[in-house]
């Protein structure tokens, strides 16, 4: 279905993106702009070993959703993938099966391993991929380097995987620690990325799991904060309830204000403009007096025309940038 394109009012639109929310955020930005025009910069804080492969959780999700491959229903992996390497790991015994992990997604596993042993950096494998599956918008690791996210929980300090997929979700967070990201350098097309930028979308990913862990790399949050780019968040929230994974009870249990209102606490003095949806018309007054430039539209965006219609509705909005120092 052909959207109304937007004006071409923005040549240069980066978009922060985690998992899920951020892939169906890429494909309505990709399909309405020239792909010169969109780069996408993913975290890589989820990213572990597994069986001595390098997986990328939320690149992977990005790359097969944005060339048609994903498994829709699980919004992960590759579609009618197989487990029978899988299967062979659980019989041999070997750890950390509880990853599921399909044959057609370890192929790209094997590749990208191989390919960071020969040397190259995480964007250069990425960019090969990526050019493989067909992809033209620019894929971007948030850093070449390695950025663990962990969650403390009672009983210690999970891997980010173990406590997403091992203990599905269920151990109350205490606290979350992205290591490596203080020290870890944006890589040179992800600095310059963010420089041209002429607006920069917040995919409608966990805040604190998912776009947290790429502005705590080395001057990247600054980097966007003293961006000329407005930046604009698509709530992850609708009606306070997170439309995928455990972000409305992550921000309770790290005390976050719950609804729209959390979420632009947790991005604070970065943010110039919010997407909520229609159904939470209410949180516009109080967000406004935040001195945030709103915009109420759908963000229900699993279909890939929705996706798109959002993307024309931001695309074609000239974002008022906010001035922070006037609010009381
Ligand atoms: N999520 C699950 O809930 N269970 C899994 O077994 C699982 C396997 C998996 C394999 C590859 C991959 O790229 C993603 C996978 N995911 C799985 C999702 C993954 O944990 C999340 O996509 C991100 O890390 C959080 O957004």
């Amino acid at each position: 279905m052909e959207s109304t394109l937007p004006d071409g009012r923005y040549a240069n639109v980066v978009l922060l993106a985690g998992g899920v929310g951020g892939a169906r955020m890429a494909v309505g930005l990709a399909h309405v702009l020239p792909a010169a025009a969109l780069t996408v910069i993913v975290n890589i804080g989820d990213d572990d070993d597994f069986h001595g492969l390098r997986v990328c959780p939320d690149l992977d999700t990005v790359a097969y959703t944005l060339s048609g491959q994903i498994n829709r229903q699980q919004a992960w992996g590759v579609d009618a993938d197989t487990t029978r390497a899988l299967d062979m790991l659980k019989r041999l015994g070997a750890e950390k099966t509880w990853m599921t992990l399909g044959d057609a997604d370890l192929g790209l596993h094997l590749y990208r391993t191989q390919r960071l042993g020969a040397g190259m950096t995480l964007t250069e494998v990425t960019g090969e991929i990526a050019r493989a599956f067909g992809i033209r918008v620019r894929l971007l690791p948030a850093s070449n380097e390695v950025v663990t996210t962990h969650v403390r929980v009672e009983d210690g300090v999970l891997r980010f995987q173990e406590w997403f997929v091992q203990q599905r979700c269920n151990p109350r967070v205490f606290a979350l620690h992205v290591q490596g990201a203080a020290s870890a350098m944006p890589s040179p097309e992800v600095a310059a990325a963010i420089t041209n930028a002429d607006l920069i979308v917040v995919a409608p990913s966990n805040p604190l799991l998912s776009i947290q862990p790429i502005l705590e790399i080395n001057g990247v949050g600054a980097r966007i904060q003293s961006s000329r780019a407005p930046k604009v968040v698509v709530s992850p929230l609708i009606g306070g309830k997170a439309v995928k994974g455990p972000l409305d009870r992550l921000m309770k249990d790290l005390g976050w204000l719950p609804g729209n209102a959390g979420i632009a606490d947790i991005y604070g003095s970065l943010l110039d403009g919010m997407v909520i949806d229609r159904l939470d018309q209410m949180d516009e007054q109080g967000l406004t007096a935040r001195g945030l430039d709103v915009l109420c539209a759908s963000t229900r965006i699993a279909q890939p025309e929705d996706a798109e219609r959002l993307a024309c509705h931001i695309l074609s909005r000239t974002w008022r940038k906010n001035n922070h120092e006037r609010r009381a």
